[in-house]
């Protein structure tokens, strides 16, 4: 597992170094000698492609970018779903994106996922590992991810992230966003995920929803690549995520690429949308 977080971090310092490069960001451009650049995702794709791939224990990836999973090492244990660059978009508007992992061990199934991880380039790159112990804050400082802390949601927090078009929005959805609202919860939403949630799981708490909504009817973020990573994290800093009614952490996608409607936070929260659900069943 150390070898796995190692090369997660080699691959985030490479892929920050991909980011700062001027351009690289626009797809389908050329660069100065007349050659087409790789879009900046498929290029973070390559790069944790490439360093995953030295590690023997690695059985299996999938990623975002990927249509199929992939085998590395039939003798490999662990089984890697990654997001390479979640919100890529994002960086030409040099807001913050990230890199998201989620780490099994024989088969891409919440019950076997063992760890999980999200990187984020901001105006400073920050890593969070989560196992089955702690939930841990890392900052890269000259080149080395330097442990800062380990994170702990608080039961209640202040800031909301609601996401998805509100035009589409269920109308118990709607008023129930709304009366968090009233109660005086701030928005604070970019349009990332990994900078929202972050942000959520730093301050203490809140609440980040992507519904099931009229225009996507089980939502946009996809299980294995950005909700099941994210899941496992909110759950060990002592919040919650579901799906409007159950854990996501309990569903099984039948394609690497299924998404589903997704809330992420604190205790309080997230009760609230499983009582508020509850009543539209
Ligand atoms: P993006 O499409 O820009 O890659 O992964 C999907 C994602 O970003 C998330 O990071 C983000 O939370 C969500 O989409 C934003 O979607 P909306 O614009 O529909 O809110």
């Amino acid at each position: 597992m150390n070898m796995i977080l190692q090369a997660i971090q080699k691959s985030a310092i490479r892929i920050k170094e991909a980011i700062d490069v001027k351009d690289i960001g626009y797809s389908q451009e050329q660069n100065s000698s007349g050659e087409t650049q790789l879009q900046l995702d498929i290029q973070s794709d390559l790069i944790i492609e490439e360093e995953l791939s030295r590690i023997e224990g690695v059985h299996t990836i999938a990623s975002e970018e990927k249509e199929e999973p992939m085998v590395l090492n039939e003798n490999g244990h662990y089984f890697i779903a990654f997001d390479p660059l979640d919100g890529s978009s994002l960086v030409d508007v040099n807001l913050s994106v990230g890199s998201i992992f989620g780490i099994y061990e024989g088969a891409f199934t919440p019950s076997k996922m063992v760890a999980s991880c999200y990187v984020v380039y901001g105006p400073r790159v920050e890593l969070v590992f989560a196992d089955e112990h702690h939930v841990s804050l890392y900052l890269l400082q000259n080149g080395e991810f330097e442990f800062v802390k380990h994170l702990h949601l608080n039961e209640k927090g202040k800031i909301m992230a609601p996401g998805g078009t509100q035009q589409y929005w269920a109308p118990y959805h709607k008023a129930m966003i709304d009366g968090f609202f009233t109660r005086g919860y701030r928005l604070r939403y970019s349009g990332g995920m990994v900078p929202d949630l972050h942000q959520i799981l730093l301050k203490g708490g809140g609440l980040f929803s992507y519904p099931g909504a009229a225009d996507k009817p089980e939502g946009k973020l996809r299980m294995l690549f950005e909700v099941f990573p994210f899941a496992f994290i909110f759950e060990r800093a002592g919040g919650k995520a579901v799906d409007g009614s159950a854990r996501v952490l309990e569903k099984e996608p039948r394609h690497v690429h299924d998404t589903s409607p997704c809330f992420f936070g604190s205790c309080d929260e997230v009760n609230e949308v499983l009582s508020v659900y509850a009543g539209q069943q």
